[in-house]
């Protein structure tokens, strides 16, 4: 009756009636938690983590700026390079769409940008680059030593790779956010929507500081 050449037939239906399984089980529990606590972060919670708890970073004026500067105020941190052709301007585009939707709240919010690519990205660059998406975004830099411990720090993860006569970065795509109190609650998967993360970001500000 099974035909050859479609050996995966039997598997599959394993496969869906598991996952079937697995979605009611699934429900049953979001029943659950809906009538004893909030509904889960959009982004993933990190909430307690043991790492990326700072950082000791140069700001494009030379000022030395560590997470306790914006204590009263989330973060919302990423790892990029500004010649990156995608990923970045993606995700930098993202967030002036979350302070488009937290309104008057945009004000609590401060997103920042560190160079995985110091070499070529100089302070004046960072600082273009950094403004072209939102006024109030900063862009953050060190020597290669320090780039290297702070993207390890926060598990971010970077490497050149040669273009011909030049080089590009792959990196890490995962955004941070900190509450107000300055602690990691939240990484920001690179395909979320500015609607959920800002959601996420309007709860942790309305948690308070
Ligand atoms: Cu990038």
């Amino acid at each position: 009756m099974r035909q050859a050449g479609c050996p995966s037939a039997p598997l599959n239906r394993r496969d869906a009636l598991s996952r079937a399984a697995v979605s009611v089980a699934l429900l049953a529990l979001s029943g659950c938690e809906r009538r004893s606590a909030e509904a889960p972060f959009q982004s993933i919670d990190v909430s307690g983590a043991e790492w990326g708890r700072d950082f000791r970073l140069q700001d494009a004026d030379g000022r030395t700026v560590q997470l306790a500067d914006f204590r009263g105020r989330c973060v919302l941190l990423f790892f990029g390079f500004t010649r990156c052709p995608d990923v970045c301007p993606t995700a930098l585009s993202r967030a002036a769409a979350v302070m488009q939707r937290l309104g008057a709240q945009a004000t609590k919010l401060q997103v920042i940008f560190v160079t995985v690519d110091p070499e070529r990205d100089t302070p004046a660059v960072l600082r273009e680059y950094t403004r072209a998406f939102h006024p109030s975004f900063i862009g953050l830099y060190a020597d290669l030593a320090t780039t290297a411990s702070t993207a390890k720090a926060f598990k971010v993860f970077y490497q050149k790779v040669p273009t011909g006569g030049s080089y590009t970065m792959d990196h890490t795509a995962t955004s941070y956010v900190f509450d107000p109190t300055g602690r990691l609650r939240l990484a920001v998967r690179h395909e979320q929507d500015a609607a959920s993360l800002a959601a996420d970001v309007a709860r942790l500000l309305e948690a308070g500081s």
